[in-house]
């Protein structure tokens, strides 16, 4: 603590005004959403940290205040003040012009780095009002802004003293500017999350969090209070235990405090992650430098048939992984597969585990501290430094090689889990190859598909029907160039509940995957490949009744599951056969297709029931191949309707909880949004 770092306040790289941030907000944070205001805290904090890192803080204070704005305080050596060669204090120019960092404190680890390092200039250009408040030397030095505009006189360019203290630090308030985001009101429980995510990665450091805020209080005052006759208050309406009550009294006074310090640091983390699973080895850590990179781990195995990996660079969670990930993969997989051989597990003929099957039911954090790391990605979050990832593979293998030796019973642990793995994968690959090849040459033998004579997939068709009548009027109906017909028979298989084998056992299934050429996707391996797809459109065309949309949804569901690129580059469609055909009596009048009830009941209010006659349609199989074609096939006429998902979560969570095995989540669902269904007459 005592090394004083030498800098120079000419040191710091002024590029730009502020003028960019407030007109095009989303360059610098993300957006202006909730994400993007809590990103202000982040940004502020991630400072903070910095000087934790450089071995001068070992507190921080983040206090969402009543009036909606946020404080964030240090006990570091105070942002510099000194006059820096424009002839103003460093704090101002630090403030005031973008990327002001001093590139010269390499000799810390920046948490700044793409995203991340646009530093607290940013934040006070999007907000309303900021005061940077510095104690070193002895005295407390004032600034302010509003929407980055310097409200402080300076004298001689160097901020008035407000106080002495014999503390150091930096604290700055800032509330964001409504004029740039939509809600301006903090999500803290995100905040609370980094914040201990911060205090796992950095033991030595303790973080305060304070919530002032009035409706934080509110929420308990609309409860109502009951004082009981011991005298205690308590909670009239849900019963709430007495310490409930008592935390809410003090949320509704003084606000809610929590305090995240985790001096167990990323082992705590892990067992934090892991609560309630069943562990199937210890946690195992190591942390060692290497070329001046620090790698810091920890992971721990579980009962379950999943990977969790978590990596930061500098504190940065990498979401988007990165080359210290890959480092590690790389390195832990070489190690496993060389255990399971030295142990005589794996014979000399086995194949090695993949890299998936020694991670199996693995829980792990992979902490770096990395010199001017380069981020890249959708959200800056993926490291790109490329020597990261030896240096993160040595420290692995040595720090591994020396635990293992000693600790055998756990390596068997963990080859355990890489041979489930391996055993079920292997199983599924039996499962796919026996389908797909057993299905080239019997396929034919159902010879269920009508094919189409035209080979080029940019002009043809298939249209999956329901049942064989349906399948014989569209093969008789259609242009045979370039449409062909796929019945299948009755509902296919719910592939959201079934494994895998079982999906590729259905008949139907097969079919569909061997008439469209392109394979298919899942978990394990990815033999997709859409290049090879020998349709354009596929379109689903069943009956307009309750079975068809069944079976519609079903299809959607193995579609979405196996092959969603369909969906995504729009190949599937649904037709929109006619409901109705209305035959005026009169001589002349002309046959009028009706495509649903509205249309249907339009019609019937400008004419007499007696001047028509009124067919409904209760499958395609009962239309005349003419009347199908002219309808339901002509491209030129009929009405397709294309498949896409917009948001591919929302579909997977809506098809997850229809066709899923809960029946809970799905009722309710239906429930909820029955009223929007059309419901058939
Ligand atoms: C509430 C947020 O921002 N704390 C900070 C420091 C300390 C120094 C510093 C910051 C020097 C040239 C970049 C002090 N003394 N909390 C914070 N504490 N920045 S930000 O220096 C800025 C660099 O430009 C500091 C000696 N060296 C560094």
């Amino acid at each position: 603590m005592a090394k004083t770092q030498s800098y120079n306040a000419d040191s710091i790289t002024v590029l730009e005004g502020l003028e960019p941030v407030r007109t095009r907000p989303g360059m610098y944070i993300g957006g202006v959403g909730i994400k993007a205001l809590n990103h202000l805290v982040y940004e502020i904090l991630d400072n903070a940290v910095d000087e934790h890192l450089a071995g001068y803080c070992t507190e921080i204070w983040v206090t969402l205040e009543k009036d909606g704005s946020c404080t964030v305080k240090d006990n570091g050596r105070g942002l510099p003040v000194d006059l820096h060669s424009k002839g103003l204090s460093a704090e101002r120019v630090i403030m005031t012009t973008l990327h002001a960092g001093g590139k010269f404190d390499n000799q810390a680890y920046k948490t700044s780095g793409g995203l991340h390092g646009v530093g607290s200039s940013v934040v006070n250009a999007l907000s309303k009002r900021m005061t940077v408040d510095v104690a070193r030397e002895g005295k407390v030095y004032h600034d302010s802004y509003q929407r980055g505009i310097p409200t402080t006189e300076l004298h001689n360019g160097l901020l008035p003293v407000v106080g002495k203290s014999r503390e150091t630090g930096t604290t700055i308030n800032f509330l964001p500017d409504d004029e740039i985001f939509e809600k301006t009101v903090f999500k803290s429980e995100w905040i609370k999350s980094r914040l201990h995510e911060t205090a796992y990665l950095n033991p030595e450091l303790t973080i305060h969090f304070s919530d002032m805020r009035e409706f934080a209080a509110a929420n308990v005052k609309t409860e109502a209070f009951v004082l009981g006759d011991d005298g205690q208050i308590s909670f009239g309406l849900d019963n709430t235990s007495k310490e409930n009550a008592e935390e809410a009294v003090e949320k509704a006074s003084g606000g809610e405090h929590v305090t995240f310090h985790e001096p167990d640091g990323l082992r705590a983390y892990i067992t934090a992650l892991n609560k309630g699973q069943t562990t199937v080895t210890p946690l195992i850590y190591f942390k060692d430098t290497c070329n001046d990179t620090e790698v810091e781990c920890c992971f721990q195995y579980v009962d379950a048939f999943e990977e969790n990996i978590h990596g930061f660079c500098n504190n940065i969670f990498t979401q988007e992984g990165g080359t210290h990930i890959t480092g590690f993969k790389t390195k832990y997989t070489q190690l496993i597969n060389f255990y399971a051989r030295q142990i005589g597990i794996l014979k000399e003929k086995d194949n090695n585990f993949t890299g998936a099957d020694t991670r199996n039911g693995m829980t792990c954090v992979i902490a770096i501290k990395y010199r001017d790391p380069i981020f890249e990605g959708q959200t800056k979050t993926k490291l790109a430094s490329a020597d990261a990832a030896s240096d993160v593979a040595s420290v692995t293998g040595e720090k591994l090689e020396h635990f293992f030796d000693r600790n055998i019973e756990t390596v068997k642990s963990i080859i355990a889990c890489a041979e489930k793995s391996a055993k079920i994968r292997k199983a599924e690959e039996k499962a796919k190859t026996n389908m797909l090849s057993k299905n080239k040459f019997s396929f034919d033998s159902n010879g269920k598909l009508k094919v189409c004579t035209s080979k080029d997939p940019s002009k043809c068709e298939i249209f999956i029907v329901e049942g064989d009548s349906a399948g014989g009027s569209a093969g008789t109906a259609r242009n045979r160039e370039f449409q062909a017909i796929l019945p299948i028979r009755g509902k296919i298989l719910n592939v959201e509940k079934a494994s895998i084998d079982k999906v590729l056992a259905n008949a139907e299934i097969k079919t569909m995957i061997n008439s469209f050429g392109c394979g298919f996707s899942e978990g394990y391996g990815n033999d997709f490949d859409i290049t090879k797809l020998n349709y354009n459109k596929i379109i689903l065309m069943t009956d307009a009744d309750v079975d068809g949309s069944h079976i519609d949804t079903l299809l959607l569901t193995f579609f979405y599951r196996f092959m969603p690129e369909l969906i995504y580059n729009g190949h599937i469609y649904v037709s929109m056969p006619p409901l109705y055909l209305v035959t005026p009596k009169a001589k002349n009048g002309k046959p009028q297709y009706m495509y649903n009830d509205r249309e249907l009941q339009k019609y019937q209010k400008d004419h007499d029931p007696s001047s028509y006659e009124l067919k409904r349609f209760k499958g395609l199989g009962e239309m005349d191949p003419p009347d199908l074609w002219a309808t339901t096939l002509d491209p030129e006429r009929r009405v397709l309707k294309r498949v896409e998902i917009e948001d591919a979560r929302l579909a997977s969570e809506v098809t997850e909880m229809l066709m899923g095995s809960e029946v809970g989540p799905r009722r309710d669902f239906i429930y909820a949004h029955a009223n929007e269904a059309e419901i058939d007459s």
